[in-house]
């Protein structure tokens, strides 16, 4: 059976989630000594550990069939390429930075300016949607040190906690794009390749799902069990089942990740009592 090649960062921040989300959908991988590739043993997938830089170009030229890559690499590489999926890791944003003690807060300050960056494509094409005419200049790392040795005046930089930003004098200005990483796919898969994509799809969307959900079990009065069954829809009803104390029930339930505290003290209020809540392994709708 012929593999799909998936593009998997070789080494850096997004291999270790990637791998992960590789084992969540049920590919075993055998750590082989071959750091090029590893082929699936319970799926026909083969996995090609690259730089992420490369990793649009080689799922355009069709030498993966898919990739795991930030959105700023996609966008900065301008590659034929389809975004399938956000995966929800690697969080992070592309900013203008400069100097601690410089006022920069309309984009407009950037006119005339010099600005750093390993992401000319992207901080171009923003400024000139903004009006604004800066000169660029392209540096492939350690971009934050651009402003002290006299090199720019600003630099457009990711930024996830702010501390390198900080801890290099410098300040961020304004976030010109947010990024997580995603799947994407050559714009020429066969049919044969599409298949397998949607089964590694619909299992993303499974892990996914599980991961923002919540499994809930409580304990309440019968009284509150309609109110509590209310706040608590799960996937299509909960499950209400009678406790061997007279007057109660257990309610089992699912609860979206992002409400979870504003019900919990809702759920309290209505008397619920032994309130277990437990991580989905996979969730399909
Ligand atoms: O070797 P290879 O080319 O494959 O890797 P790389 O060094 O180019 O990339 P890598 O592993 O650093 O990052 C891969 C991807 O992770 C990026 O393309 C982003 O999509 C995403 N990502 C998420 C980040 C960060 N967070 C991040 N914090 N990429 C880089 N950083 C760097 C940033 O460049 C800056 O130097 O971390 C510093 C800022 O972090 P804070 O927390 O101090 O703000
Ligand atoms: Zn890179």
């Amino acid at each position: 059976m012929e593999n799909i090649r998936i593009a998997v960062q070789k080494s850096g921040r997004l291999q270790e989630s990637s791998l992960k989300l590789l084992k969540e959908c049920g590919l075993k991988f055998s750590n082989g000594q071959n750091k090029l590739k590893a082929q699936a043993s319970n799926f026909p997938a083969e996995v090609l550990f690259l730089r992420d830089d490369d990793i649009p170009e080689y799922v355009q030229d069709g030498v993966a069939d898919l990739g795991i890559v930030g959105e700023n690499v996609c966008l900065e590489k301008e590659k034929d390429i389809k975004t399938v999926q956000k995966l929800g890791f690697a969080k992070c944003r592309l900013s203008l930075a400069v100097p601690k003690n410089t006022e920069a807060d309309s984009v407009k300050w950037f006119d005339g300016k010099r600005i750093a960056t390993s992401y000319p494509v992207i901080v171009k094409s923003f400024l000139k949607k903004e009006n604004i005419s800066a000169e660029i200049h392209e540096i492939s790392g350690s971009v934050e040190i651009a402003p002290g040795i006299g090199l720019a005046d600003a630099i457009c930089d990711i930024v996830s906690t702010g501390s390198t930003l900080l801890s290099n004098g410098l300040k961020e200005s304004f976030s010109i794009l947010k990024s997580e990483a995603v799947l994407i796919s050559s714009p020429k898969l066969t049919d044969y390749k599409t298949e397998l994509l949607n089964k590694i799809l619909f299992r993303i969307k499974a892990v996914n799902e599980a991961r923002n959900n919540k499994y809930i079990l409580l304990n309440a009065p019968n009284h509150s069990v309609e109110k509590i069954a209310s706040i608590l829809p799960g996937m299509k009803s909960p499950t209400v089942l009678p406790l061997k104390e007279e007057g109660w029930s257990s309610i089992h339930s699912v609860v979206d990740e992002g409400t979870f505290w504003d019900k919990i003290d809702q759920l309290k209020a209505h008397g619920a009592q032994g309130i277990l809540v437990v991580p989905i392994e996979k969730m399909i709708l």
